[in-house]
């Protein structure tokens, strides 16, 4: 079977495309999964896409994934900003996890600046709009591709990083 990804979407994702496209596009969340899941194929790569507005339950789904799952993909929405809950739960996880977002946080309000899950996050993946995704799924299958090469200790640094 292909390794698969999961790919979380936080709270208000689901109004993509219907709300706000200047700031987050026209595409909807499924027309994103239907391009996304193509590429991942591209790359042998199976995707499994979730959104959901409760953090507890973004929080179960990567617990899910440590057992089910070759890596995550996450835009937390606004809980990137603070939700120490979904930061520890993804502490957990031994995988390599990719931080994306639509728009670039870092050219808008200052509180949207800090990120908890940058702490954990491989890597971030910014202001591309829904092109993003794909990227994200392209570095995805990069890094997996490397890692089956070399295991690397990338988790233990990031639990060093969250203890400071
Ligand atoms: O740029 C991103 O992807 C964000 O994660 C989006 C979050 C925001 O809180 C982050 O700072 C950056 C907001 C998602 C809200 O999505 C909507 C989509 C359409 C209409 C309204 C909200």
């Amino acid at each position: 079977m292909n390794a698969k990804i999961m790919v979380l979407n936080g709270p208000n994702l689901n109004l993509l495309g219907v709300r706000q496209p200047d700031i987050y596009g026209r595409d909807t969340l499924a027309d994103i999964e239907k391009r996304l899941r193509a590429r991942a194929q591209s790359h042998g790569l199976a995707i499994d896409m979730r959104q959901s507005n409760h953090e507890g339950e973004l929080v179960t789904w990567i617990q899910e994934a440590r057992t089910t799952c070759a890596g995550i993909i996450i835009n937390p929405a606004a809980y990137t900003h603070t939700s120490v809950a979904i930061l520890d739960a993804l502490l957990a996880c031994e995988f390599p996890v990719i931080e994306l977002h639509l728009s670039n946080p870092h050219q808008r309000e200052e509180f949207r600046h800090r990120s908890f899950v940058t702490l954990v996050a491989k890597g971030v993946i910014a202001g591309f709009g829904a092109h993003g995704y794909e990227l994200a799924v392209d570095a995805m299958a990069k890094l997996l591709k490397d890692q089956g090469a070399e295991p690397k200790p990338e988790k233990r640094e990031a639990r060093k990083r969250a203890a400071k």
